[in-house]
């Protein structure tokens, strides 16, 4: 595996930053998970966008423009040869002191790692995910907003550390108000009524580019698709619940905190979903070896 440090692939042994880095020491950056299908890096673009508002937001300049980490995503994804991959991408804030200030680092490393996707056991799209509602609030909007993709996790993983506790691999982080946000790395929608619902994101969700997809697929489809605030109630009471990420793709839920989800087996609509979604990341998205060579690509 060959890893992207700064415009250099280095074996991934050799792929190292300081201890002196901010973004271990603070959690201080910024990170991006994209999905290569059949040769294709799935909507590079909004990915691309996300990280750079992301980094705006958190003011980190990154010493590179959009097109170039575009090209150099692709070109991290040439070096590697995969033809399906997970990509991390991170840009952290870099070496600085041993103080908060930000101003002490000087060069932002942008780091691209090109890996192989661990897929989530089939048993999860066959029989639906069992997720609960755990104590851990989800980030206040007026805090560190959620719809940074900051390198700073820690309220994910105490929601997902709580799942697990409870026997289950992932938590429905609600906000403090009481509605539901997200988990812990994946948006959630319901069906009721033949309509497709999803929290707005003021309720403390990351803009998920699965999630858009998804809503512009439920129109397709004919579905009524809203962003609402939902109680656990609304959960509780839905047709079909499934949940959304570059990952985990749409994965259905059967069971919220003891409670069954409609039938207790992954809904018709959801399953629509899926098939439009597996039809979409087969075809779509920006070629990593020119077409003409897609076939010897290997
Ligand atoms: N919410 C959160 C908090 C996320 O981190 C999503 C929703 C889905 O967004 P996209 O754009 O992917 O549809 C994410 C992103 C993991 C993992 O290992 C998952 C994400 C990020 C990092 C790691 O499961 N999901």
């Amino acid at each position: 595996m060959k890893v992207f440090i700064n415009g250099k692939f280095y074996d991934a042994e050799e792929a190292k930053i300081s201890v002196f880095d901010h973004g271990l020491l603070y959690g201080d950056g910024v990170f991006e998970g994209i999905r290569a299908y059949n040769g294709r890096v799935f909507k590079l673009k909004e990915h691309i966008d996300r990280l750079y508002y992301s980094a705006k937001a958190i003011l980190l300049k990154i010493p590179m423009s959009p097109e170039e980490m575009r090209r150099a995503v692709l070109d991290a994804c040439r070096e590697n040869g995969f033809r399906d991959a997970y990509i991390r991408l991170v840009v952290t804030r870099g070496k600085g002191t041993l103080g908060l200030g930000p101003d002490r680092c000087e060069n932002p490393q942008i780091i691209i790692i090109v890996g192989k996707i661990q897929l989530y056991p089939k048993e999860y799209y066959e029989k639906g995910l069992t997720i609960v509602t755990v104590p851990t609030v989800r980030n206040l909007h007026s805090a560190v907003n959620p719809a940074i993709k900051s390198l700073n996790y820690l309220n994910n993983i105490l929601a997902k550390i709580e799942a697990q506790a409870a026997g289950v691999e992932e938590a429905v982080m609600l906000n403090a108000q009481g509605y539901v946000a997200e988990c812990t790395g994946d948006n959630i929608f319901i069906v009721k009524d033949n309509r497709l619902l999803t929290p707005p994101l003021y309720a403390g969700a990351l803009y998920g580019i699965t999630r858009r997809v998804v809503m512009d697929l439920g129109r397709e489809i004919g579905l009524e698709v809203a962003e609402v605030n939902l109680t656990r109630y609304d959960l509780y009471a839905a047709d079909e619940c499934f949940l959304t990420g570059t990952g985990a793709e749409i994965v259905p839920v059967t069971k919220i905190d003891l409670r069954e989800v409609g039938e207790g087996r992954p809904g018709a609509v959801t399953q629509r979903l899926v098939e439009s979604y597996r039809k979409l990341t087969a075809v779509s998205g920006d070629p990593i070896w020119p077409e003409a060579s897609q076939a010897d690509a290997g």
